[in-house]
Order: C-alpha cells, then sequence, then structure tokens
C-alpha cells in the first residue's frame, strides 16, 4: 500500500508518519508538503533515508504539481493533514486559511477522484462545532451538531469537511473525516500553548494566558490520535465522521500552572494578557462511536503525556530554539509585544 500523507512535515503528520512507518512494515509513505513557517524538515530526519519513505516538497494549491504525484505514485490512501492550523493567525490574516484549507482540499479531492484511492481521509478539527457553555458539563460534541464556527481558521475547516462529505454524495469517493479534540506532544510548533508555555518558562519569560485563563479545552497525545486515524483509515465506514478525543477537559490556567511546576518555575511568570478575539469558552468531545464502532480508546493519561512531553522539550532543545530565534521572533513581537 502507497499512502499519501500531506502535511507530513508538521506537528501531527510527523507523528502519523513515523507511527505509520512502524506500524504497517509493508507500506510506503509519501509525503507531500510545502515546508511553510509550520513545516520543518529537519522533523522527518529519522526517516529521510528509510527507503520505504519519499519526501515531495510541494503546495497542496499547485493543481499541476498534485496531479503528477498522483499519476507517478498511485496512492492507495490519502492522509489529509496540511492546513494552516493556527486561530490567532487566521485573525491576524484569514486570506491564506481559506486557499490552503478550502481550495487545496478541494485540489486533492479533484485529484482522488481523477486518478483514484482506496479512502481519502480528511483530518478535521472539533472546532468546526464552535464552542459549548462553561456552566453545562453535562454537553459534548457529537457528529450529529450542526457546524457553528467562531474564528477563520474554524470556518476554513468546516468549510473543507463540508467539501469532502460533497465529494462522498456527489462523485462517490470514498471518504471519512475525523475531528479531534486539542492533540500536545513532541514537535509541536512553539507558537501553540502548550509548547509556547513550556519554551518560555525554561527561558525565565512571562507566560501570556489569554483572559482569565478559564477556557477548557480536552487534551489529547497526538499518538493517541494518530492510531484513532490509522483505525478509522482501515475500519471506519465510508462517508462517515469520527469525533476523536478521551475526556480530559482542563482549564488553561491549570495547565499553565501544571507546566512551571514540572519545570520548578514560579507562578509568577503567569501574565494575564488581552483575550483572544472570539475566544471559544470549551470543547469536550463525545468519543462514544469511535469506541463503539472501531474500539478505539485513548492509552497515555494526561499526566504521563504532559510529562513526557515537557521532557521531550528539554531534550530537544535544538530543534525548538533554531524556531523560537528565526523568523518567529517578529511573530511574537507582534502578537504578544502589546498585548
Ligand atoms: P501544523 O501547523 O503543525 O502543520 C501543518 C503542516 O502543513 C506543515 O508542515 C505545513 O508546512 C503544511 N502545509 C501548510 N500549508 C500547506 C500547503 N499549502 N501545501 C502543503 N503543505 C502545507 O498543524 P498540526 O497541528 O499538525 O495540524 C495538522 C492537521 O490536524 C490540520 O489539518 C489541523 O486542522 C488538524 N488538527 C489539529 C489539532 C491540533 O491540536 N494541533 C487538533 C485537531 C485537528
Ligand atoms: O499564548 C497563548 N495563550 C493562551 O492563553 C496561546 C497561544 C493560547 N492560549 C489559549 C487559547 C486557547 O484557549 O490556550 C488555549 C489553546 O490555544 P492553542 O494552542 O492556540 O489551541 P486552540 O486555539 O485551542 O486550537 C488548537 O486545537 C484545535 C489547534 O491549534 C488547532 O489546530 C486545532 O484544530
Amino acid at each position: 500500500m502507497t499512502v499519501l500523507v500531506t502535511g507530513g512535515a508538521g506537528f501531527i503528520g510527523s507523528n502519523f508518519i513515523f507511527y505509520m512507518l512502524k506500524a504497517h512494515p509493508d507500506y510506503r509513505i509519501v509525503c507531500y508538503d510545502a515546508l511553510t513557517y509550520a513545516g520543518n524538515l529537519s522533523t522527518l530526519s529519522s526517516v529521510l533515508d528509510n527507503p520505504r519513505f519519499r519526501f515531495v516538497k510541494g503546495d497542496i494549491c499547485d493543481r499541476e504539481a498534485v496531479y503528477k504525484l498522483f499519476e507517478e505514485e498511485k496512492f492507495d490512501y490519502v492522509v489529509h493533514f496540511a492546513a494552516e492550523s493556527h486561530v490567532d493567525r487566521s485573525i491576524e490574516d484569514p486570506g491564506i486559511f481559506v486557499k490552503t484549507n478550502v481550495l487545496g482540499t478541494q485540489v486533492l479531492l479533484d485529484a482522488a477522484v481523477k486518478y483514484g484511492v482506496k479512502r481519502f481521509h480528511h483530518v478535521s478539527t472539533d472546532e468546526v462545532y464552535g464552542d459549548l457553555p462553561l456552566d453545562r458539563p453535562d454537553m459534548f460534541f457529537v457528529e450529529t451538531l450542526p457546524l457553528k464556527a467562531s474564528s477563520p481558521y474554524s470556518a476554513s475547516k468546516a468549510s473543507s469537511d463540508l467539501l469532502v462529505m460533497a465529494y462522498c454524495r456527489t462523485f462517490g469517493l470514498d471518504a471519512t473525516l475525523s475531528r479531534c479534540s486539542n492533540n500536545y506532544g513532541p514537535y509541536q510548533f512553539p507558537e501553540k500553548m502548550i509548547p509556547l508555555m513550556i519554551a518560555n518558562a525554561t527561558a525565565d519569560k512571562p507566560l501570556p494566558v489569554y483572559g482569565e485563563g478559564i477556557n477548557v479545552r480536552d487534551w489529547l497525545y497526538v499518538e493517541d490520535h494518530c492510531k484513532a486515524i490509522d483505525l478509522i483509515l482501515h475500519n471506519g465506514r465510508p462517508g462517515e465522521v469520527y469525533n476523536i478525543g478521551g475526556h480530559n477537559e482542563m482549564r488553561n490556567i491549570d495547565i499553565v500552572k501544571l507546566i512551571l511546576k514540572e519545570l520548578g518555575k514560579p507562578e509568577s511568570l503567569i501574565t494575564f494578557v488581552k483575550d483572544r478575539k472570539g475566544h471559544d469558552m470549551r470543547y469536550a468531545i463525545d468519543p462514544t462511536k469511535i469506541h463503539n464502532e472501531i474500539g478505539w480508546l485513548p492509552e497515555t493519561k494526561f499526566a504521563d503525556g504532559i510529562k513526557e512531553t515537557i521532557r521531550w522539550y528539554l531534550n530537544n532543545r535544538d530543534w525548538w530554539e533554531e524556531i523560537v530565534n528565526g523568523e518567529y521572533k517578529n511573530y511574537y513581537q507582534k502578537m504578544y509585544g502589546n498585548r
């Protein structure tokens, strides 16, 4: 089997490639990634020489390049991660989110229909459901909820979800779709909350908590997400949406305090800053469907996963220090300088 993984030089895509090469010793993986600010070829250095792996640099919006690759490789499966993924950046510049996440997805869907694949799996997010109130702990995201995006990022992901479903119905494409909660783990770009807080705390820099820090996210260790996608790819029903999450809701402020405790740093580093525009209050996944239909359950407890993640960032400083000392400095100044 030959699997196309788009966006495999990013956080979840790279973890998925490592997972698949191990889990399926007879599969070939082709990673197609534009290496935007969020993509990093050094992340894939351990597999670049693997004869079952090929890296191709390219943009999913480049129809000619995408068609050429499909023609060459005759993919069995497509797992589509490539996206602009940071909510704060989508508030600054929505255009690139619509281009990559909507139009780029359409190019891939056209290629999958034209050249034929056994299955197209689209990696989406729980943010397409909007948010839940803090005072209704009985409410969860289920697959049947209407889409109700809050940010340009989530609106672009919701649009791509609708396109995937439309290609299933209209063109008979065999596609599956998953909506996962917040991931954490190795190789997450330091603009995201957990690695940002780890990086700042190790450098004794202020930890910028938006608003009052009471927003709730439902955290899942990245490897558990990868395993769920592998299971859906092989055992999911065509045309179905699967939520992925492990009932691990936490307030941002509690995670920040936990990181400081683990690193032996003082809580005085916490700095409350201006809230994110349109900030979603609470995400909480109901994973009953994937559990009942496919037998998936998360394996990593948050208490273990966060320790492992912090250890990874401490042991792999070269990886993220190169990022935070580069172009990222301008981003940080722009987003947090006068916040
Ligand atoms: P990321 O930003 O770390 O990685 C995105 C990757 O896509 C990068 O390697 C980048 O170079 C590549 N890319 C961007 N634009 C491209 C283009 N036009 N053509 C080709 N490649 C391009 O993102 P991530 O956190 O790994 O998220 C991966 C996917 O999972 C996204 O679709 C995201 O919406 C979804 N998701 C993420 C989370 C999370 O918590 N991070 C949760 C649920 C779903
Ligand atoms: O500096 C910060 N301070 C802060 O308080 C940052 C970067 C974030 N936050 C808050 C905002 C959120 O409530 O932390 C929470 C998590 O923020 P992010 O890491 O930016 O994630 P989120 O906005 O929840 O979106 C993530 O989960 C769903 C991913 O980035 C998306 O790609 C995914 O789809």
